[in-house]
């Protein structure tokens, strides 16, 4: 009982600061006194907003006189909104932003009018579940209109904004691309999970199926994922916890295939968020589907190698959340697969096994490279390659 009278419902997990100024809690719902935002009037302000809170979910909105602002939202996690070319050069139009710890949102906002009493940027209460954090509403900052402008000095700040010389469209979609009608070469499912909180030491998990749960290693000899370069792959992330998580990984970013929340989808992200499960047996876990894009940053670049995904909440990444991925070159792919399927020993032919793996004429030149290629001039393999063949390397041995 005493633990109930006690309980403070405002009283954040963390204390949080915007540009180093501390909005600290005070006790009996009263922050200090938040800082302060200058706008010019008839203004409008393009803001970034990284969340670099350790475990702090923010869901920004911007009130003017309790009034949720629209923001017109033009980039999230460093990548603009709808960089894969579906709809280039679209804002999107949204009155609060969920950002997740390591989340980035770019917006534009626009001054509030000189009748506006109480202008403010806030992060609502944010539900992290049962298990999680206290993330309750709490004032950012202040918005402060500037001393108004005389008609002559606002019309000189508006000229002194260059216009940009280039053609936009000319220069979209390098990276993401077609990644929208790209087709997945393979579907996962990863999951959050954890121990007892109750029963120390509380561990953390990110699984991919059929794994069993498993604290990271940083000494670890395999990766729990490999996947080839130049694909895309679909994950769907489930929670099956009673806390919020924050789904995150390097190097890449996904396309939001499927989330609860209908404004995610579409979106580039490289961190996002995953709602509390609720316990109750009958209700699915939260999930989303993300279309993760292994192609490279462009053409001639690469991203093989070994990176890790994880939670990006730091207790939760700290005390074991977090897996290693490794992203193979095609030839490193198809040698691996070759000696995986143990083709010889059970009996298959050679190139009955690389049918399967090769996609094109590119991705078959570069596979050739390889020693342990054997291609089989079979009637199976003749319609397919026989217009591929002369491109091969001479020391590529064809039986
Ligand atoms: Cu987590």
């Amino acid at each position: 009982m005493e633990l109930l009278k006690d309980f403070d419902s405002q009283q954040p997990a963390k204390d949080i600061s915007i540009n180093s100024v501390p909005i600290r809690y005070k006790g009996g719902g009263i922050y200090d006194p938040p800082g302060i935002i200058q706008m010019k009037p008839n203004q409008e302000q393009f803001w970034c907003v990284a969340n670099t809170a350790a475990d702090t979910f923010l869901d920004l909105q911007v009130q003017y006189d309790n009034i949720a602002q629209p923001l017109e939202l033009v980039g999230m996690d460093g990548v603009p909104i709808n960089a894969d070319g579906q709809l280039y050069n679209q804002p999107k139009f949204v009155h609060h932003i969920l950002l997740p710890p390591a989340g980035r949102a770019e917006f534009m906002i626009k001054s509030p009018k000189a009748s506006v009493k109480d202008a403010k940027f806030l992060t609502l209460n944010y539900d992290t579940g049962t298990q999680g954090d206290n993330d309750p509403q709490r004032t950012i900052a202040r918005i402060e209109r500037e001393v108004e402008l005389t008609a002559t000095a606002a019309s000189s700040f508006s000229a002194s904004v260059p216009e940009l010389s280039i053609d936009l469209t000319k220069v979209s979609g390098d990276r993401f691309s077609g990644l929208n009608q790209n087709k997945s070469v393979k579907e996962r499912k990863l999951y959050f999970s954890e121990t007892d909180p109750n029963v120390e030491p509380e561990q953390f998990y990110i699984t991919v199926e059929p794994n069993q749960p498993k604290v990271y290693d940083p000494n670890f000899k395999t990766p729990d994922i490999t996947v080839e370069e130049g694909t895309t792959e679909d994950w769907i992330v489930q929670n099956r916890t009673l806390e919020a998580h924050a789904f995150h990984i390097h190097q890449i970013h996904f396309l939001v295939l499927d989330s609860s929340d209908a404004s995610e989808i579409g979106v580039l992200r490289d961190t996002i968020n995953l709602p509390t499960w609720n316990g109750d047996s009958n209700t699915p876990f939260p999930s989303v589907k993300l279309q993760m894009d292994f192609r490279g940053i462009q053409k001639d670049t690469s991203i093989t190698g070994t990176f890790l995904y994880h939670c990006h909440i730091l207790e939760h990444e700290d005390n074991g959340m977090m897996a290693p991925i490794e992203v193979k070159s095609h030839e490193a792919w198809i040698e691996e697969e070759f000696r995986s399927q143990n083709a010889i020993s059970r009996g298959f032919r050679p190139a009955q096994v690389l049918l399967t793996l090769i996609k094109d004429e590119a991705h078959l030149v570069s596979v050739a490279k390889l020693k342990v290629l054997r291609l089989v001039q079979s009637s199976t393999v003749q319609p397919m390659l026989s217009a591929w063949l002369h491109k091969l390397p001479e020391k590529v041995i064809l039986l």
